[in-house]
Parts: structure tokens; C-alpha cells; sequence
């Protein structure tokens, strides 16, 4: 199986590279970035962060072959495309402060696959994540089961390792549920966290728990703040899983954006929900029962997204 990594000059793109890799069940993938300047001199970032993770192989055991280019005629198809490319958040920015940006380089990246990998299914971890994959969507003219965006997974993780530590037990141990937009409206569901199966309310007074609903909010902007940048390992890892779970047609259920057209009461929006990942790429979008006031914040996370979507649609129509 062919992967490419789209913005793999990148942290977040080739932490997606060197997951899959460590993960050893593609036969290649193929990290494509633009060329930059270095002091006055062309450097090639996707061709030497390929090389230098090809050079980790021995160490690490992998033998999926990393390939470096500028040149989309090497992502010819690839089965699963991974777009990370587009600005990161800088402190005091907002991920939907990066939408012209990033929307003109996402129309241009999923054009260039698309080209070359007409049969692939796409990632999309570039922000503002939902409207990203609204974009990637309508620019490929693909099917919604072949679009989707990376957020869940990421945000969950947040929350079950915050979690984990708070009260003491494995990371491993600790399942969630986030539903939402990838933004400070994302909606954590405490109903749908167990620690081992068994509800976590038993583990954590109300408090803390809110707090920690609150700090994962939060989370990507905290990492921002400490690092002037915004974070790359959690996001790359949590990216590789999905790509992983489709190309093994795993039948993963996972937190991602999905395109509904009428699940969860919402039309021609990508929101984060609960999904079933495999050959093909999203099998199943599961709907949750959920009550009045889970459904309510999950229609303010959604309003969220169709604001900036419609900005979106403005600043295309300028
Ligand atoms: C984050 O939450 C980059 O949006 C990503 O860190």
C-alpha cells in the first residue's frame, strides 16, 4: 500500500510519516513539501526529513520505504493522502484565523493529488480543520466516505491522558467520546468516558472533571502558548492511526470529521463524530443517542463551523 504525506517538510507531516512507518504495514510513503530557502541556498525539507527517517529504519525495524519529493508525478497512486500542509497557529491566533491561507493551499494540494491518485482517500489535518475538509471535499469531487478530517482522535486523546493522570491509571484504560468542531466548541462527552468500561464519575468528582472537559478544549492552544507553535507529535500519531485503521481495513471506530448529510440533525457539514474507519475509508457514520444538553452544545459546535465555512464561501466569492 502507497501513503503520501502532504506537508511532510513539516513536524506534523513527517511525525505522520515516521508513525506510519514505525507501524510497518505500508509498503512506501512518499512525503511531499515545497522547496524553501535557507540563507540564500534551495533546501529540500519532505526530501531530508524522508531521508534522515529512511536512515532511522535499521534502528527502528520498519521496512516501509520513505521517499522525499517536490513533485506531485510521485504521489501517483497512493491509496491513502494525508494533508497537513498550510500555516501552523502562532500564540494569540485562533486556528480559524489560518482559513485563506490554508483553504487556497488545501484547493491546491487535493487538486494536485487528485490529478495523480484518483482512487485515493484523503486526511485532512490542516486548519481550521472542519471547514479544511469541506474544501478538500469539494475540491476533489469525491465521495464523503473519502474525505474525512483528523481532530477526534487527537482532542480524545487529550482528554484520556488528562485524565489518565488525574486519577491514576493507564491512558490505555480510559475510552471517550468527543463530538464537534476541532475548536474551543468541541463538545467532550463525560457519559461516554469509562475507565475500563466502568463510568468515570466514579473515578473523579464533577470539578475536576469539568476542568479537565475544559483543558482539552483548550489543549491545542495550550501547546501552542508553550511552543510558539502548535503541537505535531499527538497530531501525527493520532493521523497515522486512521491511516493505519484504513489501510488494514481495520473496522476502527473512531472519533474523525465526517460529512453528514442529515446524521445529528445537520446538513452538508464536516463535525466530528463517531465513525467506522476501514477499506474504503468511512464505512459508518454512527449516530449516539444523545440527551437535550449534549445535542445542544453539539448544535452550538456545529453553528461554530457553519459560520466559518461561510466566511469561507465569502472570501471565494471575492
Ligand atoms: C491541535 O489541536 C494542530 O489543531 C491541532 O494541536
Amino acid at each position: 500500500m502507497k501513503v503520501t504525506v502532504v506537508g511532510a517538510g513539516g513536524n506534523v507531516g513527517s511525525t505522520v510519516s515516521l508513525s506510519v512507518a514505525q507501524r510497518d504495514f505500508a509498503k512506501e510513503v512518499v512525503m511531499v513539501d515545497i522547496v524553501q530557502e535557507h540563507n540564500g541556498e534551495k533546501i529540500y525539507p519532505s526530501k531530508g526529513r524522508a531521508l534522515d527517517q529512511w536512515e532511522s529504519s535499521p534502528i527502528h525495524k520498519f521496512d516501509t520505504k520513505l521517499t522525499g519529493t517536490v513533485d506531485y508525478e510521485d504521489t501517483a497512486g497512493s491509496d491513502v493522502c494525508v494533508i497537513t500542509a498550510g500555516v501552523p497557529r502562532k500564540p494569540g491566533m485562533s486556528r480559524d484565523d489560518l482559513l485563506e491561507t490554508n483553504a487556497n493551499i488545501v484547493q491546491d494540494v487535493v487538486s494536485n493529488l487528485v490529478e495523480h491518485s484518483p482512487n485515493t482517500i484523503l486526511i485532512i489535518v490542516s486548519n481550521p480543520l472542519d471547514v479544511m475538509a469541506q474544501v478538500a471535499l469539494e475540491t476533489s469531487g469525491f465521495d464523503s466516505s473519502r474525505v474525512m478530517g483528523m481532530a477526534g482522535i487527537l482532542d480524545t486523546a487529550r482528554y484520556r491522558s488528562f485524565l489518565a493522570e488525574e486519577i491514576g491509571v493507564s491512558p490505555k484504560d480510559i475510552q471517550a467520546l468527543l463530538l464537534g468542531g476541532h475548536g474551543d466548541t468541541m463538545v467532550p462527552l463525560p457519559r461516554f468516558t469509562t475507565v475500563c468500561g466502568m463510568p468515570i464519575k466514579q473515578f473523579i468528582d464533577d470539578d475536576k472533571l469539568e476542568e479537565i472537559v475544559e483543558r482539552t478544549k483548550g489543549g491545542g492552544g495550550e501547546l501552542v502558548n508553550l511552543m510558539g507553535t502548535s503541537a505535531w507529535y499527538a497530531p501525527g500519531a493520532a493521523a497515522a492511526q486512521m491511516v493505519e485503521a484504513i489501510v488494514l481495513d481495520q473496522d476502527r471506530v473512531f472519533p474523525c470529521a465526517a460529512h453528514l448529510n442529515g446524521e445529528y440533525g445537520q446538513e452538508d457539514l464536516f463535525l466530528g463524530v463517531p465513525v467506522k474507519l476501514g477499506e474504503g475509508g468511512i464505512k459508518e457514520v454512527i449516530e449516539v443517542d444523545l440527551n437535550e444538553e449534549e445535542q445542544e452544545l453539539l448544535n452550538e459546535s456545529a453553528d461554530h463551523v457553519h459560520s466559518v465555512l461561510k466566511e469561507f464561501r465569502q472570501l471565494m466569492d471575492k
